[in-house]
Parts: structure tokens; sequence; C-alpha cells
């Protein structure tokens, strides 16, 4: 039976991406149809009525569901930042990276508006990242920097962009998928909350090669109160080496003697802005701790499912 990827869904109707590159229309078989379980990303069995029409009959297990945007299957989420306007810091894309780690979910980092800085400060700004091992790419949606190494990070997965308002997300869906329209700037800025909140969400097929983009950026919030004490340090991977090094086992790398990852931080090889930000995040899980120790119940599931919002 062929197998296609669910791309969008308008009132009952369900556009399929086949494997040849097409759109096809379909409607759900009987027992489908009432439980509702189809969603954009699914990757589904159908069987085709006309050229362009189907009918679906099964849908895949997902590898992983977002709620908000609803969207199953995500491979991996573009990181947008901007080099200047909005300035971007290292701890909030620390932050995002440390969720990301904790979902599961590999990040790209994109540095955006690479025109408005010079070379030198463009290399240096996305530099750590890179050592570090993270994919990270300089892009400017106004000169087209970037635009083929990008393409190619994308080929063969299904990407979403997460980033705060303003760095770029929607003039880089625009360079990538022309055609699609994204609103950007002041306006996307008034219409993206507020009224016109509930918003369809697509799969945007890439225009070389496979692979999809998502038309609506993930992951607005941003608490860690998901990811425990014990899992943090494993969000950075560059301490993994260092980790080794600890005396104790279930080490913190922060009060405890005899630290690996402090050693590292003291021999620079750890850059001590990371373990800064660590430590930012490790006083932060651990409040979240105590306050789901103190209020059980609410306690919210883990998972990639929540709107998390700057
Ligand atoms: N100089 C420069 N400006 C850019 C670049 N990319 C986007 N912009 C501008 O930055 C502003 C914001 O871009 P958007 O694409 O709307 O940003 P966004 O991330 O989608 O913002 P939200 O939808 O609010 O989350 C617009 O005025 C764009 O024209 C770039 O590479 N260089
Ligand atoms: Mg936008
Ligand atoms: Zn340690």
């Amino acid at each position: 039976m062929p197998v296609g990827r669910i791309n969008r869904i308008v009132g009952g109707f369900y556009y399929i991406s086949t494997e040849d590159g097409r759109t096809i229309t379909a409607v759900p078989r009987g027992k489908l149809r009432r439980s509702d379980g189809i969603v954009v990303g699914d990757v589904v069995d159908y069987e085709l009525t006309a050229p362009d029409q189907g009918v679906i009959e099964g849908v895949h297990p997902r590898r992983n569901l977002l709620k908000r945007p609803v969207v199953a299957n995500i491979t991996q989420v573009a990181v947008v930042f901007a080099h200047k306007n909005p300035d971007f810091n290292y701890l909030l894309i620390d932050r995002l990276l440390v969720m990301l780690a904790a979902l599961h979910l590999p990040a790209l980092l994109l540095f955006n508006k690479t025109d408005l800085v010079d070379e030198k400060t463009a290399s240096e700004n996305a530099q750590p990242y890179r050592r570090i091992g993270y994919t990270t790419l300089c892009t400017s949606t106004k000169s087209g920097q970037g635009r083929e190494e990008l393409l190619a990070a994308l080929q063969k997965e299904t990407t979403t962009l997460a980033g705060p308002s303003g760095v770029g997300k929607s003039a880089l869906i625009n360079m990538i998928v022309p055609g699609v329209k994204q609103p950007t700037g002041a306006v996307s800025a008034k219409i993206g909350r507020g009224r016109h909140t509930t918003r369809e969400v697509r799969l945007l097929a890439l225009p070389e090669g496979e692979g999809f983009l998502v038309d609506t950026p993930g992951f607005s919030q941003l608490d860690l109160d998901f990811i425990s004490p014990a899992e943090l340090a494993g969000c950075f991977p560059e301490f993994g080496a260092a980790e080794q090094e600890c005396r104790f086992q279930g080490c913190f790398h922060d009060q405890e003697p005899d630290c690996g990852v402090k050693a590292a931080v003291a021999a620079g090889k750890i850059y001590p802005w990371r373990y800064e930000n660590y430590l930012t995040f490790l006083a932060e899980v651990r409040s979240w701790e105590e306050q789901k120790r103190q209020r059980p119940r609410r306690t919210r599931d883990k998972g990639v499912g929540h709107d998390r919002r700057y």
C-alpha cells in the first residue's frame, strides 16, 4: 500500500504528500474517522480512489507529537537567532538547546541577519557552538547567504523553527520555500498572537530534494519544568567526557569536590559561560522540583507536548 505524509488538514480533507512528490486529498476510512487521531506530519497508508484522491487506511506510530502547533514526527528544530536586531544572548540560546536535548530533538542553530555584521563578528558569534558540536549556520534572507547550506541541512528532515520574535523565522521560510508568502515584520508581530492565534499548520515540501519545513514556529514557552536536575548535565554535550572524571557518581558539578566538569572549565576545555548557564538552569530545575514536591498535583507531564513561551 502506498505511504504518504499528511501535509495539511482542512475541513475534514487530508492533504497527503505522496512519495513521488505530488499532493492528493483523502478522507479517512470509517473507524479512523471517528478517532480524529490524524494530525499534520503523520505518516499514513492510503489507497488511491482517483488520480488525485484517496482513502487513508492507517496511521503509522509517531516518533513524537508537538502540541503547539499540533504536528507529528518532527526530526529536528532549527533554533533561530539574529546576530543583531534583536540581539542574541547565549543564555537564551542555551535554554532552547537544553530544552531540545531533554526532548531528544536534534537542534540546528541558525544565526540570521548576517548582513548586519562583519564577517569576523559573524564567525565569532557562531564559533563556540561549532566547537561544542552543534551544526551552526550563518544566514541572511537579504543577501541569500547560507541558503544552500541551510537547504542541505534540511534534507530528509522535518524541521520546525523556533526562536524569539523578529529574528527572521518567517523570512527564512520564504527564502527556502519561495511562494508561501509568510507574513514578516511588524505585521506578523501583531497578528501572530491575540485574535488570529488559531492558525492552521502545514508541512511545506522543500523545493529541492526531500524534506519538509513546518510553516508555524514551535516552542514559544521556555520553562525547564519538565527537566530533572539529574538529567540537566546530559543536555550539555561537551560535559560528557569531563563527567567521567568526577569523583562522585551523580555529581551535579556544583558544590562537590573533585569534579571533572569544574576541572575542565578551569583548564579552558569548557566555556565558563556555558558552565554558568548550567548553574543557572540547575537552580531553576531544582526550584521546579521543589514546587512539584509541595504541590504534586500541578506536576506537568514531560514531553514534546507543551506550549512553551518566551
Ligand atoms: N537585515 C536583515 N533583516 C532581516 C533578515 N531576515 C529577516 N529580517 C527582517 O526582520 C524582521 C522580522 O522578520 P520576521 O521573519 O517577521 O521574524 P519572525 O522571526 O518570523 O518574527 P515573529 O513572527 O514575530 O516570531 C523583518 O522586518 C524582516 O524583513 C535578514 O537576514 N537580514
Ligand atoms: Mg514570523
Ligand atoms: Zn562533577
